[in-house]
């Protein structure tokens, strides 16, 4: 049980024993819903609401997220995912820290949430090497970390208790799956050249290392693919133009790009029409990629995007739903990969995005 499990516990028993005394205590745990109400509506409160409150707000489990940034569509949805399920009203104060891309900012806020006390750290590592210090400093203080998103490369698996993430070399080995079908759809040929590039993301992120291996794990079943040049992006859409630009001016027979996140390839999107270009199902250079946010859904139907391989950012009620168990005692999952799938213009493309939360 958290430190805070314990609180709930003990102040639990100070309220019973407050009401067996005829203190009144029973009463004030069926009012603590309108403590909060007359919160919100700015009304003064009483002496005796104020110190409800505070008990309220001791029950709490708190809960410190260690985000990498907010380079991404695919990053303000998990972001908000965390933001609307760790609320009071449901039973958690969220400690939210942006580390702006730096796993040094990360550890920073990690040794943070440490001294605050914090019931449970959750970590989207940036990238997958270099947490063993800073983890064991987390359970030497007795806090559990729970890894979301991104995995880590450790010698040590107790140095986190569970890990929720999309399947990276799947979604990579998903991507050229659909090329060699879009290739054969299309009647090309084993004996012509597939000239691609690939816009990685930040580089040693188990996002991009899992994405890149996979892709590569197809293309090496194919040798008329040939990888003409990687180079990262930043998992943003700025530097994904930025790079997808010098490969236009590098090679004038790109016939795929591989960009391992939708911002990226809206970037890159840009690139090769302002190099007079054209992309997508009826275009000069076919365009895949990862997470499938809304915006990809509307490049799709642009016509300037193929293909996008979702990533499910949602993680927000998956965590919390780890941290329910562990509080009642209970044992979880160490590894939890979310099932994803595809989209590409052959679908009910408005459909489909209607229906969708991100
Ligand atoms: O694909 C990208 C984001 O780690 C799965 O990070 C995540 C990736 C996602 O910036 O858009």
């Amino acid at each position: 049980m958290s430190k805070k499990g314990l609180g709930f516990v003990l102040s639990a028993i100070m309220i019973a024993m407050l009401a067996l005394t005829g203190c009144g205590g029973s009463k004030a745990t069926g009012e603590s819903k309108s403590v909060e109400s007359s919160e919100t509506s700015g009304e003064s409160k009483s002496e005796e609401a104020k110190s409800e409150e505070s008990k309220d707000s001791s029950k709490l489990i708190v809960v410190g997220y260690a985000q990498v940034g907010a380079e991404s569509d695919w990053r303000t949805a998990n972001t908000e995912s965390f933001k609307t399920t760790f609320v009071p009203e449901n039973g958690y104060k969220l400690i939210f820290n942006d580390a702006q891309q730096k796993q040094e900012n990360q550890i920073k806020a990690i040794r943070d949430f440490i001294q605050q006390e914090v019931d449970y750290i959750v970590l989207a590592p940036v990238v997958e090497t270099g947490w063993d210090t800073v983890l064991q400093e987390a359970k030497d203080a007795g806090i559990p970390v729970i890894l979301s998103d991104r995995m880590i490369k450790t010698s040590d698996d107790s140095l986190y208790t569970a890990l929720v993430c999309g399947n990276f070399v799947k979604e990579g080995e998903t991507a050229g799956h659909w090329l060699e079908d879009y290739l054969k759809l299309k009647g090309r040929n084993h004996d012509e050249s597939i000239n691609i590039v690939t816009l990685q993301g930040t580089i040693g992120a188990s996002a991009q290392v899992g994405r890149t291996d996979g892709f590569g794990n197809i293309l090496s079943q194919h040798p008329n693919w040939k990888m003409l040049a990687k180079q990262t992006g930043e998992f943003t859409q700025s530097k994904g133009q930025e790079v997808m630009e010098s490969f236009l001016k590098q090679f004038d027979n790109i016939d795929v790009v591989v960009a391992e996140n939708d911002n990226m390839a809206f970037g890159a999107i840009d690139a090769i029409k302002a190099a007079g270009k054209t992309c997508g199902p009826n275009g000069d250079i076919t365009v895949i990629s990862f997470d499938a946010v809304k915006a990809a859904f509307d490049a799709m139907i642009a016509g300037d995007l193929n293909v996008s391989v979702e990533c499910n950012p949602l993680h927000g009620p998956r965590v919390a739903e780890i941290i329910q168990k562990l509080e009642k005692g209970e044992t979880v999952d160490k590894i939890q990969y979310v099932d994803e799938t595809y989209f590409d213009t052959s679908m009910d493309l408005e459909k489909i995005k209607a229906e969708r939360a991100y």
